[in-house]
């Protein structure tokens, strides 16, 4: 059998990012789906739905303000590290990430592109309030619930919770890279969730080289043109370092 070709970066090469839940893994931040995963207590994923949230928000507040503080005490790892300083070195890089924790952004990456949102934000729960989203990072929260200036009624991360569609104007940044883009890589996720996890396909699809890089395989593998098993905190410096022939060295300092 013949060896599958190395692909080759150049600073002309479009290179895109999905990155998921374990991209941060090794920063300290769980996991949705793992052994140990937020989502093995059925009360937390009622939490993320719009209807569980408000149902119960001094309780959806305790939970979001306890990863916001835990989220605020992690450092950007390797993997992250690493992607800026491939942004830095003048490589065409965007990164468009499921992750609401902004740890790309603490590592240097610009222009990351949030499908979920951020918990650094807060927007009120009512759809019809003026108010717009804004940044918030009292660490712990101020109250057990922060509540809206203008309507009063709870303010709430600016999240994507389960069964809210995605803001269109999101959809359509990450749709636009996706179609133009060389090498999509696929970093940390479990590849459950849409539509995020449609945008490897339609990478796919339309001709990008796409490497997955997790610690296990999952239902995107099939498609991968590489999956790469390990940790991505040390598999993703590799990859770059090998995909530019060593002209990218990943600094850790
Ligand atoms: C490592 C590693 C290391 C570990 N190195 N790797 C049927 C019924 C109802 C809805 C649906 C349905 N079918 C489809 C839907 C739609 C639904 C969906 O996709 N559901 C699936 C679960 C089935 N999608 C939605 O609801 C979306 N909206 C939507 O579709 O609107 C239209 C609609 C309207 C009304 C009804 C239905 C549809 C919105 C999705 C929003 C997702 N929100 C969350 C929470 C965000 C806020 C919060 O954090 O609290 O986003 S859920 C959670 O999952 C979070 C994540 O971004 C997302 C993806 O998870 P991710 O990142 O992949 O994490 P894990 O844990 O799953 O995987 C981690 C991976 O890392 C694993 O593979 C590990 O192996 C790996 N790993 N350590 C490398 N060191």
């Amino acid at each position: 059998m013949q060896d599958k070709p190395i692909f080759r970066i150049t600073k002309s090469t479009k290179i895109s990012v999905l990155s998921g839940a374990g991209i941060s893994a090794e920063s300290g931040i769980p996991t949705f789906r793992s052994a140990d995963g937020l989502w093995n207590d059925a009360n937390l994923v009622k939490l993320a739905t719009p209807r569980g949230f408000l149902a119960d928000p001094e309780r959806g507040w305790e939970f979001y303000d306890k990863r916001r503080q835990n989220m605020a005490a992690c450092k950007p790892n390797h993997a992250h590290l690493s992607l800026a300083q491939m942004e830095k070195d003048g490589y065409d890089i965007t990164v468009i990430t499921q992750n609401i924790d902004r740890l790309h952004q603490r590592a240097g990456s610009t222009g990351v592109i949030e499908l979920h949102g951020t918990v650094w934000e807060l927007k009120c729960s009512n759809p019809s309030c003026a108010m717009s989203p804004f940044e918030n990072h009292d660490v712990p929260l101020k109250e057990k619930y922060p509540i809206c200036d203008y309507c009063h009624s709870p303010l709430r991360p600016n999240v994507v919770f389960f069964e809210e569609m995605l803001d269109e104007k999101v959809v359509r940044a990450a749709n636009a890279r996706t179609l133009d883009t060389d090498l999509f890589l696929v970093i940390g996720t479990s590849g459950i969730v849409y539509p995020a996890a449609g945008f490897a396909e339609l990478a796919k699809m339309n001709g990008a080289y796409v490497v997955e890089l997790n610690i296990e395989e999952t239902q995107l593998t099939y498609f991968c043109d590489e999956t790469r098993l390990g940790k991505c905190g040390e598999t993703l410096p590799a990859l770059l370092e090998e995909f530019t022939g060593g002209e990218y060295k990943f600094i850790s300092g």
